[in-house]
């Protein structure tokens, strides 16, 4: 791992896999979430990291909390942050985070796609049969997840698991809410040529008890973005932001063997270009504004 930004003012906290978390100096009721422009594929952070990242997905995080507003609070105190994170860090509530990854799924695919094949559920929800990879829900499911330490991977939690941990009427009102905000994701996102298959969002308790959404929400980190014009259920999606890392890492050219245990070979300059594009495109399809 690599150092953590030193910030006047700030006191580092956490560092996840693509976002740093630091304290305020002399407060304790807000934090700074600074968003990087580390890129993960396969379960590796490459190098190098993709210019502007940090900001576009900050960016585009920010305006979806808009279009959100009506169905959810959310953590957002100031985006004045110091200098040196400008544009890619916010200021938030500090909340007592709930204890789940809330998870929705409006497409079958990845670990939902496994459970499926493995025995007919999701989440525990029986699905008809005959489904495919990529085929799209009648409406978003609720598919919880453990938060797992960073380098662990999230575990399926069924919904009485969810109970278990908060409660019927807040697993109740989790669900309600991250499967609105997927559904609404994608009303949006479908009139741009974008299809939101799933997406993670995490929620905390504000002093009053009233559930806020927090971290970042609906970013291609966050959630599988697909270029809707390729939607074509049968097969695994192209993803709209990762393509050309995936296709180029699993090409010849880089000479990197997956199943090797080895990190991968630094990007070449024109991958990392293109993508830092899909990421710039995906920001202003979204919002109709020029990043
Ligand atoms: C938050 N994490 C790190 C310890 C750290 N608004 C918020 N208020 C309080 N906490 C968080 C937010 C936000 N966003 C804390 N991420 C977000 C998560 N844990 C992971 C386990 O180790």
């Amino acid at each position: 791992m690599t150092t953590p930004l030193e910030i006047p003012g700030f006191t580092h906290l956490y560092s996840g896999k693509v976002r740093d978390l630091y304290v305020p100096d002399g407060r304790d009721d807000q934090l700074l979430l600074v968003a990087s422009d580390r890129i993960s594929a396969f379960d590796f952070i490459l190098d190098p990291p993709i210019p502007d990242k940090g900001a576009v997905l900050t960016q585009l995080s920010l305006w979806w909390f808009d279009q959100l507003a009506d169905l959810v609070p959310n953590h957002v105190v100031s985006t004045d942050v110091p200098d040196i994170v400008a544009g890619r860090a916010v200021l938030v509530q500090r909340l007592e985070m709930v204890p789940v990854e809330c998870v929705a799924r409006a497409y079958l695919t990845g670990g939902g796609l496994r459970e499926y094949l493995a025995d007919g559920t999701v989440s525990g929800l029986a699905l008809p049969e005959g489904l495919r990879d990529g085929d799209r829900f009648d409406a978003p499911l609720f598919t919880p997840s453990t938060k797992a330490p960073v380098g662990e991977h999230d575990e399926p939690m069924s919904f009485e698991a969810v109970v278990g941990e908060v409660g019927a009427e807040r697993a109740e009102e989790l669900r309600d809410l991250t499967t609105r905000i997927l559904a609404r994701g994608n009303e949006i996102a479908g009139e741009r040529g974008i299809l939101i298959a799933d997406t993670k969002v995490e929620f905390g308790v504000d002093a009053g008890g009233a559930l806020v959404l927090a971290d970042e929400v609906l970013t291609p980190d966050s959630s599988r973005f697909w270029p809707a014009d390729q939607w074509e259920p049968g097969h695994p999606q192209p993803s709209f932001d990762k393509e050309f890392v995936r296709e180029w890492l699993l090409s010849a050219e880089s000479g990197w063997d997956k199943t090797s245990g080895d990190a991968p070979p630094a990007l070449p300059a024109d991958v990392v270009e293109r993508t830092r594009a899909k990421y710039v495109e995906a920001y202003e399809r979204l919002t109709g504004r020029t990043f």
